[in-house]
Order: C-alpha cells, then structure tokens, then sequence
C-alpha cells in the first residue's frame, strides 16, 4: 500500500520511543514507511527525503530526534506538508533539550511539537492518522472507534483499587 506517513528519526536508538507511532499508525490501519534520517549524520538525505515526500505520495511526516533536535525543523523547512516533532527522551536531559530545541522553531516555519517520550510518539501516531482521516473515511472511522473504545475502557474500570 502506498504510505502516507513518513515516520523518521534520527538513530536508530530512536526506535524504542518511535515504534510507539508506529504501533499507533498499524492500530488505525494508516500506511506507513520508516527510517533512519539524520539531520546531523546525513544531512543530503534529510534534504533528499523532504523535498521528495509530497511528490512520494505522502500526506505527513512525523519526525523524532533527541538532544539538538533539528530534524523535525529542518524537514519542515524543505516540505510543504504537515510536520509531526516528538522530542525523544535524551540521556543528559531528559528530554528537555529536545523539547526545546523542536518546539521552539521560529515563525513561519511549523512543527506540530507533541510531549516527550513514548506518549508524544503515541500522540504523533493518532494525530497523523487524525490529519489523514481528514481525507480518508476509513480511517476516521478507526480513530473513532479507538477513542469510543478508550472511553469504554475507563468508564468499565471505575474502581482503581481493582487490578
Ligand atoms: C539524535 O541524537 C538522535 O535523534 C538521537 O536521539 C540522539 C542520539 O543518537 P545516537 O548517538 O544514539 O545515535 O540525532
């Protein structure tokens, strides 16, 4: 199937933070690619990816980095298409460097910034999946279903006490 969304990151030690998107993405039955794209490490095939993703066929693009985050901003300065950043979870600051470093971009170029972590590549997957169901009525009904279901859940479970 064509994919969509183009989920990238920038290690592959991103993968454990990131498959969280892309478990999010198979849940809603939103079609997919993934890969290692640095901005730091291979900055041509940033440049490459970007400028080619809309004419791919592609809809969105998550981007999850770490530390001096800058894929998400570099990419969306190269695309026309909606940007997803997660900041992934570094080691020396938990975090907020990449947080910062992704959020902070300035006007006129745009990052949708979610949370740090493995909810912020959760979020990333349900809101491109929410992006494409704009589109796409199969998946609307998923992301529906989904969240009706994650309701259900809560509202069977009052009692905390009870594993
Ligand atoms: C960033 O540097 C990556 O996104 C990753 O989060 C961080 C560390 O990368 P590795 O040294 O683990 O490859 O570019």
């Amino acid at each position: 199937m064509q994919p969509l969304v183009g989920l990238i990151m920038g290690s592959k030690s991103d993968w454990p933070t990131m498959e969280h998107a892309a478990d999010m993405l198979d849940k809603l039955g939103v079609p997919y690619e993934t890969r290692v794209v640095s901005a730091h490490r291979t900055p041509d095939l940033l440049f490459d990816y970007a400028k080619s993703a809309a004419d791919r066929g592609l809809k969105v693009i998550i981007g999850g980095a770490g530390g001096a985050a800058h894929l998400p901003g570099m990419v969306a300065s190269q695309t026309p298409l909606p940007v997803l950043g997660v900041p992934v979870q570094s080691k020396a600051l938990n975090g907020l460097d990449s947080l910062l470093s992704i959020a902070q971009m300035p006007g006129g170029i745009a990052v949708g910034t979610l949370a740090i972590g493995k909810a912020g590549a959760t979020n990333a997957g349900l809101l491109a999946a929410q992006i494409v169901g704009t589109f796409d009525d199969k998946v609307r009904k998923a992301v529906e279903e989904f969240r009706q279901s994650q309701t259900q859940t809560v509202l069977d479970n009052p009692d905390p006490r009870v594993p």
